[in-house]
Formats: C-alpha cells, sequence, structure tokens
C-alpha cells in the first residue's frame, strides 16, 4: 500500500497544497482538457507517456513561429539573433531547474532516448572495452537498455542488470554485490520506473557506485516532472530527460553531463554548427554545448521546453508533487477496493502513478473500455519488457497522474473499473 511516507521522503518541508481554486486555475490552462471523449468529459490519465501542453507552451512555441523564426548561431540579422537568444535563454532555464553549475552542462536532444543513446555512443565508445561492464537494474525502460545492449554488442562487454523485489524496490544489497562484482564502468539506472512508480534511491545509488569510481546515468525521464531535482546535490554525471513528459513540446529532451566529463567525450554526431574549423584533413570541434549538437536543432521545442520550465516553477514542484501524491494514495486506496484488482509496485518510495492488472481481462480490454467512458490510460508492457517479465503478465494498465488531475477524476476511474468488473462477469 502507498502511504504518506512515500510523500514525506521526497518532500522536505510540507508546502501548502493546492486548493480547489488553484486547480481550476491550472486546468484551464490546458485547452486540450476541455474536450468530450464518446461523448464523456475526457479524463486524461496517460501523463507517463506524455503530458499535456499548457497555454504559455502552445503560445511561446506559436510566438516563436509567427514572430521572430529563423536559424540560430548562424545568422547576423535581426531575426536569427532573436531566435538564438530566446534558445539559448532556455538553455540557462534548464541549467537553473537542475542546479547545474554551467550552461555548457546542458545539451540538447530530441528525448531521454537520444540522450542515452549519446552517452552510450560517446562515453561508452571511448571508456567500454571487452571485458568491461554496465549495471543497469531490472526496472529499467527499454531506452535504458538497448543503448548499453548495442554498446556491448559493439564492444564485447557485458550488462547486468540489479534485481528488484516483488513490491518494485530494488534489491540494494544485490546493487552493491554487482558494482563490486566485476569491471563496471557504468551505471545507469531509472530514478522513477515508468512501469511501477518506484522512486529509487538515486542519491544512495550514486554515492555508491562513486565510492568504486563508477560514473553514474539517471534516467530522470519520469522523475522530471514530479520532484524537484539537484544535479549537483545527487552528484550524478549524466542525468537525461524528454521534454513532453514537463509540460513541454515532444521531440525536444536534455542530456545533462558534468563539464570535464563531456569536455573530454568525442562528438556524438558530425555536421554544422558542432565545428569550429573543418578542412578535408582535419576537422576541430566547438566547445561545449554545441559540439554535441550536430545540425539545426527544434528551436521551437527548445523554447518551448523553456516557457514549460516557468510554467512549472510558477506552481512550484513540491506543490505538484504534494498534490499528486494526495492523488495517489486516494486512487490506491480506492483501487484496492476493488477485488481482483492487483498493483503492480507497491513500493515505499513511489510517485505518480498506478499500474494494475484484473483477474481474467486483459489489460487492452479494460483500456479500451475505460477509453469510452472518457478515461485515458496506457496498456502494454510500457517499454519495460523485463518489469512484466519479473511479474510473469504481458501487460498492465496504468493509471498516471499530472498537476491538472482531481479526486473526481479518480472517481471516474474508479467507477469505470467496476464497470470493466461487471461486463466480465456477466
Ligand atoms: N516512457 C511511457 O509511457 P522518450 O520516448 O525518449 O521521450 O522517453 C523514453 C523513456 C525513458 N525512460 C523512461 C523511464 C520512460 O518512461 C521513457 C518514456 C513512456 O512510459 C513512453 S514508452
Amino acid at each position: 500500500m502507498n502511504d504518506m511516507s512515500a510523500l514525506h521522503s521526497i518532500i522536505p518541508s510540507a508546502p501548502p497544497p493546492l486548493e480547489e481554486l488553484d486547480l481550476a486555475r491550472i486546468r484551464a490552462d490546458f485547452p486540450i482538457l476541455r474536450q468530450r471523449v464518446h461523448d464523456k468529459p475526457l479524463v486524461y490519465l496517460d501523463n507517463a507517456a506524455s503530458v499535456q501542453k499548457p497555454r504559455a507552451v502552445i503560445d511561446a512555441v506559436s510566438e516563436c513561429y509567427s514572430s521572430y523564426y529563423a536559424n540560430i548561431h548562424r545568422g547576423v540579422h535581426l531575426l536569427s539573433e532573436r531566435s538564438t537568444a530566446a534558445y539559448e535563454g532556455a538553455r540557462e532555464k534548464v541549467r537553473a531547474f537542475l542546479n547545474a553549475a554551467s550552461a555548457q552542462e546542458i545539451i540538447f536532444t530530441r528525448g531521454a532516448t537520444e540522450s542515452i543513446n549519446l552517452v552510450a555512443s560517446s562515453f561508452g565508445g571511448q571508456t567500454v572495452k571487452a571485458g568491461d561492464e554496465i549495471l543497469i537494474t531490472g526496472m529499467e525502460h527499454h531506452s535504458n537498455i538497448v543503448p548499453w545492449q548495442l554498446l556491448c554488442e559493439r564492444t564485447g562487454a557485458k550488462l547486468k542488470a540489479a534485481p528488484f523485489t516483488d513490491a518494485g524496490e530494488l534489491i540494494l544489497e544485490e546493487y552493491e554485490r554487482l558494482l563490486d562484482s566485476g569491471p563496471v564502468k557504468l551505471v545507469a539506472f531509472v530514478h522513477l520506473s515508468n512501469a511501477l512508480g518506484t522512486l529509487n534511491p538515486a542519491k544512495l545509488m550514486i554515492d555508491l557506485a562513486h565510492a568504486r569510481g563508477i560514473p553514474v546515468l539517471v534516467d530522470g525521464a519520469q522523475s522530471i516532472p514530479h520532484l524537484a531535482v539537484d544535479v549537483r546535490e545527487l552528484d550524478c554525471d549524466f542525468y537525461a530527460f524528454s521534454a513532453h513528459k514537463i509540460y513541454g513540446p515532444s521531440g525536444v529532451g536534455v542530456l545533462y553531463g558534468k563539464k570535464a566529463l563531456l569536455d573530454a567525450m568525442p562528438p556524438y554526431q558530425g555536421g554544422g554548427d558542432m565545428i569550429s574549423l573543418v578542412t578535408f584533413e582535419k576537422t576541430e570541434y566547438a566547445d561545449l554545448p554545441n559540439k554535441f549538437e550536430a545540425g539545426t536543432p527544434n528551436i521551437a521545442g527548445v523554447i518551448g521546453l523553456g516557457a514549460a520550465l516557468d510554467w512549472v516553477n510558477a506552481i512550484g514542484l513540491e506543490r505538484i508533487a504534494a498534490h499528486e501524491h494526495t492523488l495517489l494514495d486516494y486512487a490506491t486506496a480506492r483501487l484496492n477496493e476493488i477485488p481482483g484488482l492487483r498493483i503492480m509496485g507497491t513500493a515505499r518510495d513511489k510517485a505518480a502513478l498506478a499500474a494494475f492488472t484484473m483477474d481474467g481481462i486483459h489489460p487492452h480490454d479494460i483500456g479500451t473500455i475505460l477509453d469510452r467512458e472518457g478515461v485515458a490510460v496506457r496498456a502494454g508492457h510500457h517499454c519495460a519488457q523485463p518489469v512484466m517479465q519479473h511479474y510473469g503478465v504481458p501487460a498492465t494498465a496504468r493509471a498516471s497522474f499530472a498537476v491538472y488531475n482531481t479526486r473526481d477524476e479518480v472517481d471516474v476511474l474508479v467507477a469505470a473499473l467496476w464497470k470493466v468488473k461487471e461486463m466480465f462477469e456477466l
């Protein structure tokens, strides 16, 4: 069972909760939430897959294209200068949001997936040799498994995964044992599991790896919208996330990396903007962060991410987290009232989502029937097939929360699930 201890472990001092009025104001920022689906009010609970966008983000993207769009870093003309300033301004916003030491440590990518591939290809290609090991956990998203497998195939290195309990908690003793059981060159783990909701003890895991001189990548795709992240306090070496999970546009991501590591790494891709001098004999690369940003980036998308972070900051991540935890506690209690429903992932430290199965009913049927009731959830393996294999199920249904969700929406979800159950009992 999820309880308030999860809330307290994430939020040091309890912030003021979101009042009804705040919530109404927040919801009013999201035009898409006003619609009806199958003639029912939309209840959007697929936020872990991608969250909806507030007006401020939609407007920032639209404003870029309608009033000052041009390519960046290239032109001497006014529009290019304005686009460049807005793009680099967004980089500074990301730096401040993560509390990184320098904007040079913020690399824009296409998403968390590309951020991880960048590290696997560049850092991994340079550092990892045959016989070396990469350590992940058993609860990773495919984006934090497959890039390492590809690296292992290329180099002859080995991928190891630290196991987790049936409650969905990492077995720390096993993690430590695996750190010591071979020449581990990098640890990469998910901060908040998209399939279980487990919040991993990131600081402890990083300290344990660093005590052995091993650098750490944190997959922050799910944690970024739900808890305040301070990369200097965490002391992670790399942190990856996607804009679309934190109210920003899709097609944009971030890789944070410590400057000394990024400086020493070779470029990921070659092309325009990542060079300082090119001849046919040799190329000199640009300084950070440009060295890792080859080609024209998603300019308006990055600017939209900056607007998303402003929007989140205006509410405060602590308040967002507190609201979502209240919802998760309420949802967990109500879901547990349904006979035959089993929540997958009951870790003490848990956030933002409830994944579940129902006896004798395929998760895709649950998702389809819920959709007819206006409730959007994700049904499937959530790109975390090893997690499904752990529980011996092909898929789960997953309700995931954002700041705009309400208790009433949880009630709609639960009522719709009772309907699902009745339909299958006929
Ligand atoms: N998880 C979900 O429904 P991209 O696709 O690059 O924006 O994010 C990849 C990714 C990496 N790590 C974790 C923990 C994730 O949850 C995701 C994306 C979505 O759970 C889509 S599969």
